[in-house]
Formats: structure tokens, C-alpha cells, sequence
């Protein structure tokens, strides 16, 4: 096996050798390709190195949501990129396990970060304990499967082969061993950088975020080891919708982080295998665009594509402090399948910009005025004309169910699971269970600043839903309490009311 290995190295050298004194052709047909003569003139003017000449470095390689830093050459270098296959049980969500294949160990493989005109030399191994074979195919290739037959590796061998990256962009790299999509939805792809040779503009930040979907045997949440279901892949029905691997990778303690004024670079890719992402930042314009990863820029974007295979490289300044939500906005992917991330951005409030709420009361529709008071109890009773009052305990937790549906599952999950680093559960919720009057104030009065539900900090802002009847929340925490593990009991209408003329 040595001795192969060894032989294919010296056929690659020897590839590569053979192309270097016709590198000067290709390039002249790249430049054909590209349009703006901007570009052309740039590259004519740098001199080609032979490629046995170049100077070899190791690349820089990092896990997201780290970004590899700026290249920093004004020359070509033989770049030596190390990948290792490594199958692996790892967490698709909390309580749910999931095999992974992995290019080095985790989801998605290291972002690697190369300069145009680079040879990236690549070393490609598959480790004995794994199943199956696999290979990588680089969309910065340029060749036959991107590298794919080259890199087709068995379980404890090794690969070599190089490849010129030619042009600038963001690309994916990914597994195409058959069955492909199999290989992808287990997670098997990353992205690589090629930098243009002037660099890219400076930023204060740079993030990685692959996102891609699951297929699991067993419904989103189930607990335990989940095995991939085809049949779902073929019909692209996901459970799993994720940025980097995990529901929560990058949400709640994981979150990215900024400073207002500074500016933030995401490198985002997707990595399917079959859903197309409508990137969107909750409450941010991204200022530039790389379309599609490529040399287009769009400026003042809301929601951007990233096709399954493809990227985009994204930049905005932080103006004002919060939390902004990393979202694919076909938006069930965020609330029901993990598809959320976060920025946290601290620094001083600019009330220019984003005021923040200036006041909040009721709303009624004659009259038209905001008051700042709540309902009268005229109004409550009103509000409860037509939702039946209960008649027993087990009467009140049937009726609660359609309410609860109605008003709380959109962000707690059907479930009572919650959305990790968003929506606390309500499910075995130690902080519900220990005083079931939190649930009366939480639905009455709303919730916001930092609790801990079950071990997990949250920091967000539930909106009071201080309009509902007595009669309604009490069926609703009265069903919340006898259901989803947590410990039973009873609210009634009488608690409720007694509970808002509290101060
Ligand atoms: C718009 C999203 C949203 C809706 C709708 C919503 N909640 Fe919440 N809820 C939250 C958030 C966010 C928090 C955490 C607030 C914080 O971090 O301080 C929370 C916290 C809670 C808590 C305390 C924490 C825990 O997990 O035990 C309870 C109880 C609760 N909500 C019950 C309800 C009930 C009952 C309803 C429906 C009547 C409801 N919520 C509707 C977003 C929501
Ligand atoms: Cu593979």
C-alpha cells in the first residue's frame, strides 16, 4: 500500500510538473471567462513561479465558527491541506445522537482559506474504523469530479492530489462517494476560500456557518441514537434543518459574538443535500452580497440564497446592541427543525436608529386609542364569551390543549421542547414546576431578562399575552402542568385574576 501511495505521489507530481510550463495558457483562458478587464490586468502583471519553485506551507484550518485569517501573500504557494474521514457518533441535538461522517471530526469539515494562483496539494485519508470509503470533491477544482476519482480512498488508505485554484470565490467541498447524497446528508462537506489575489476588503469579524439537513429515522426531538432514513432524503423531507451540525451550535451560549461598530464578515455555505437556504439575519441589511459566492456584489440585502452546493459571503456593520437571529427564512426550518443561530451584539443603544418599544398597552379597535391600561373586566368577560368554561380538572387540560396550540406552540413546540438558546421547554420545566404562578405571570405580564430552565440560561423576551381571559390561561397552564413530564396540578380563573391585580 505504501509503495501505491508512493507511486500515485510521484503521478501527481509529476501531473503537476507537466501542466506548470503550460500554466500560463490556462490562464489566459480563465481570463477569457472572467469579464472585468479590471481583473485581467491584475493577474497578467503577476508573474507565474514555476510550481516546484513555490514556497510550502502549511494551510491554516479551522473549526467553525471560526474562519481561517486573511492570507496575507502577494505570491503563490504550494498550500498542504491534511484531511481525515473519521465516522462518528456525535449530538444532532440534545439528547439525540446521530452517526456522522465527518471530514476531521466534526460538522461541517475545517474551512480552509487559500490565495488565487495557489497549488493546493491535498493529503486524504480514511481511517481504519471507518465503514465505507469516500473521496472529496473541491467546487474550487478544476478537473474531473473536482478531485473525487482522485481521492477515492478506502477504509485505512490514503490519497494524494493537487489542484490549481484558478478562481476566486467561496466554494463547498463535499463527499461524492455513492451513494452520494447519502455521504452528504451525513454530513460531509465544508467550505474553501480562495482568496482574490488583492484580498478581501478587512472586517472586524469573520464566522463559518455550513448549514445543512438531516434525515432521521425518528421524528425531530426523538431521543437516542437516530439512524439515516432514505427515504425521507429521497422525498426531502428533513427532520433536521441545522447551521454547523447541531441544533444550537451557534445559539444561546454558542452565539457569535460582535461589538456595535464593528463589521461582520459570515461565510456561509450550505451543504444540502437538498434544500436551498433563504439566508436572513433577523433585524440586520446585510451591506454586501458575494451572490452566489462569486465576484458579484449586491449591496442592501435582506434575504439572500445559498444554493445546496453553494455559498455566499455576507458583510454588515452592527449598529445597535441585541441579539440578531440567524435564520433560513422558509421559517418552519427555524422554529420546528433548529435552522437558528445567533449574533450577540453588545455596545452603547443608538435610540436614532432602533428605538427599542416606546409603549405598550391595548389595543381597541373602536376608539382607535392606545390605552395603557390593562382590560377592564367588562372586556375580559367579553373576551371569554364564547371559549367554554370548564367544568372539572380534566375538562380544563382538554380545553387548554387548543389553546395552548393557539398560542403557545409557535414558540415552545409541539412538544413543549422549545428552539435550544431561543425558547425555553416547557417540558420538565424545573423553573414552571417549582411555582406554576411563573406561568401566570409569563402569559399575563410577559417575560424577558435571564432565567435558567433546566440547567440553560435564556435571555430573551416572551410578549405578554395580557389580552386572554382568566378562564383561557388557566386551561392552558393547567394542561401545560399535567403534560410533557411536568409534575400536574391546577390553575384556575380565580388564581389568574387574583395574580393581575397583584403588583
Ligand atoms: C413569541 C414566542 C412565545 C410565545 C408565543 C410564548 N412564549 Fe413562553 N416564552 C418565550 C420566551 C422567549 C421565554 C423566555 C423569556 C426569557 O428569556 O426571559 C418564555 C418563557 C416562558 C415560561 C417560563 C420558562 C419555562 O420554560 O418554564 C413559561 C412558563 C412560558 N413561557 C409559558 C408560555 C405559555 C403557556 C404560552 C402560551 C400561552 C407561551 N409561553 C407563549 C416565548 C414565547
Ligand atoms: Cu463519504
Amino acid at each position: 500500500m505504501k509503495l501505491r501511495t508512493l507511486a500515485m505521489l510521484i503521478a501527481t507530481t509529476f501531473a503537476v510538473a507537466a501542466c506548470a510550463p503550460q500554466a500560463p495558457a490556462n490562464q489566459s483562458a480563465t481570463q477569457d471567462k472572467t469579464t472585468a478587464p479590471t481583473n485581467d490586468n491584475k493577474k497578467a502583471a503577476e508573474t507565474e513561479t514555476a510550481v516546484a519553485d513555490l514556497p510550502v506551507i502549511d494551510a491554516v484550518m479551522t473549526h467553525a465558527p471560526e474562519a481561517p485569517p486573511p492570507v496575507n501573500r502577494d505570491h503563490a504557494a504550494r498550500v498542504k491541506v491534511k484531511i481525515e474521514v473519521q465516522e462518528k457518533v456525535m449530538q444532532l441535538s440534545d439528547g439525540v445522537e446521530y452517526k456522522f461522517w465527518t471530514f476531521g471530526g466534526q460538522v461541517p469539515g475545517q474551512m480552509i482559506r487559500v490565495r488565487e494562483g495557489d497549488i493546493v496539494d491535498v493529503e486524504f485519508a480514511n481511517r481504519t474504523d471507518s465503514t465505507v470509503p469516500h473521496n472529496i470533491d473541491f467546487h474550487a477544482a478544476t478537473g474531473p469530479g473536482g478531485g473525487a476519482e482522485a481521492s477515492f480512498t478506502a477504509p485505512g488508505h490514503v490519497s494524494n492530489f493537487s489542484f490549481k485554484a484558478l478562481q476566486p470565490g467561496l466554494y463547498i467541498y463535499h463527499c461524492a462517494t455513492a451513494p452520494v447524497g447519502m455521504h452528504i446528508a451525513n454530513g460531509m462537506y465544508g467550505l474553501i476560500l480562495v482568496e482574490p489575489k488583492e484580498g478581501l476588503p478587512k472586517v472586524d469579524r469573520e464566522y463559518y456557518v455550513v448549514q445543512g439537513d438531516f434525515y432521521t429515522k425518528g421524528k425531530y426531538g426523538e431521543r437516542g441514537l437516530q439512524t439515516f432514513d432514505m427515504e425521507k432524503a429521497i422525498k426531502e423531507q428533513p427532520e433536521y434543518v441545522v447551521f454547523n451540525g447541531k441544533v444550537g451550535s451557534i445559539a444561546g451560549d454558542n452565539a457569535l459574538k460582535a461589538k456595535v461598530g464593528e463589521t461582520v464578515r459570515l461565510f456561509v455555505g450550505n451543504g444540502g443535500p437538498n434544500l436551498v437556504s433563504s439566508f436572513h439575519v433577523i433585524g440586520e441589511i446585510f451591506d454586501n452580497v458575494h451572490v452566489e459566492a462569486g465576484s458579484l456584489v449586491n449591496q442592501n440585502v435582506q434575504t439572500t440564497l445559498v444554493p445546496a452546493g453553494g455559498a455566499a459571503m455576507i458583510d454588515f456593520k452592527i449598529d445597535v446592541p441585541g441579539t440578531y437571529n440567524l435564520v433560513d427564512h422558509s421559517i418552519f426550518r427555524t422554529f420546528n427543525k433548529g435552522a437558528l443561530g445567533q449574533i450577540k451584539a453588545e455596545g452603547a443603544e443608538n435610540k436614532n436608529i432602533y428605538s427599542g418599544k416606546i409603549t405598550e398597552g391595548v389595543y381597541q379597535v373602536e376608539g382607535g386609542a392606545i390605552q395603557e391600561t390593562p382590560m377592564s373586566a367588562s372586556e375580559t368577560a367579553k373576551a371569554a364569551e364564547g371559549s367554554p368554561t370548564a367544568k372539572n380538572k380534566e375538562d380544563r387540560i382538554r380545553l387548554g390543549e387548543i389553546g395552548y396550540k393557539n398560542n403557545c406552540l409557535a414558540c415552545h413546540g409541539a412538544e413543549g421542547k422549545g428552539v435550544e438558546g431561543a425558547f425555553p421547554p416547557l417540558a420538565n420545566s424545573d423553573y414552571l414546576n417549582a411555582d406554576p404562578k411563573r406561568g401566570i405571570h409569563a402569559v399575563t405580564r410577559g417575560l424577558s431578562g435571564e432565567i435558567t430552565v433546566n440547567g440553560k440560561k435564556y435571555n430573551s423576551v416572551m410578549p405578554a399575552l395580557a389580552t386572554l381571559p382568566d378562564e383561557y390561561v388557566a386551561n392552558i397552564l393547567t394542561y401545560v402542568l399535567n403534560n410533557f413530564g411536568n409534575k400536574g396540578g391546577e390553575v384556575t380563573p380565580a388564581d389568574v385574576s387574583e395574580y393581575r391585580k397583584s403588583k
